[in-house]
């Protein structure tokens, strides 16, 4: 029998028929992005606004893990070569800073560096899905479609960072192909706090024109 599931959310209520259709996508919560050293700070970003949802998304995920609930954890990074990137990914960085240039955790952005890696506190479990990503959006060259098709998922919750690049990129080409999602607003942050602001109000404007955000709070308590 069908259990469903309704979170308190914005615009309007978040209904799923069933709850086995919902799984948890946590977005590039890499030390890259993360810790200095890495991919943000080497863009010139205070990689410390990122660190304070840790705790938050940790919840999330310990919840779903508690249900039997899917969770997928997306990772941005690069072959070793670099084939998978195109120059005009690389070429946006300062000289020595780059995407593949070594930095105090490794090569930046390339697929199993120190520095690519999940921090440790959201660090997969087993058995649940990694899918390497090498753009923002999630979609893009993973198979991920594929991969929920058979999971039987329709509708996703999303965390994760940044909120205007790879999560709002995800959440349109995920929106595009059909999903229901909904934005977790405090497990989700931004190197930019207007962005994040600017980026919940576009998703749910026009009627969830883009899907749904709700904090965190409400998305446990209806689980
Ligand atoms: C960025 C991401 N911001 N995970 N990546 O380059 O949002």
């Amino acid at each position: 029998t069908a259990r469903p599931l309704e979170i308190a959310a914005r615009p309007y209520p978040f209904r799923v028929a069933d709850r086995d259709a919902v799984a948890l996508l946590v977005i590039d919560m890499q030390r890259d992005f993360l810790e200095p050293g890495g991919f943000g700070a080497a863009l010139g970003n205070d990689v410390k606004r990122l660190q304070r949802i840790v705790p938050t998304v940790r919840r999330v995920l310990d919840a779903f893990r508690d249900h039997g609930l899917p969770v997928i954890h997306t990772k941005e990074g690069h072959r070793q070569d670099l084939s998978d990137c195109p120059p005009a990914k690389r070429s946006r960085g300062a000289p020595g800073m780059r995407i593949g240039d070594v930095g105090p955790m490794g090569r930046i952005l390339v697929l199993g560096e120190p520095g690519n890696d999940f921090v440790p506190e959201l660090a997969p479990a087993p058995g649940e899905l990694v899918v390497p990503k090498p753009g923002k959006g999630a979609f893009y060259r993973t198979g991920l479609d594929a991969r929920l098709a058979a999971l039987g998922v329709s509708h996703l919750l999303i965390a994760g960072v940044t909120t205007e690049v790879c999560v709002q990129t995800t959440m349109r080409e995920a929106n595009d192909r059909g999903y229901e999602c909904l934005l977790i607003e405090d497990a989700t942050e931004s190197y930019f706090p207007e962005f994040k602001v600017a980026t919940l109000e576009m998703v749910r404007a026009q009627g969830a024109i883009i899907g749904w955000t709700a904090p965190a709070a409400a998305v446990l308590e209806a689980l």
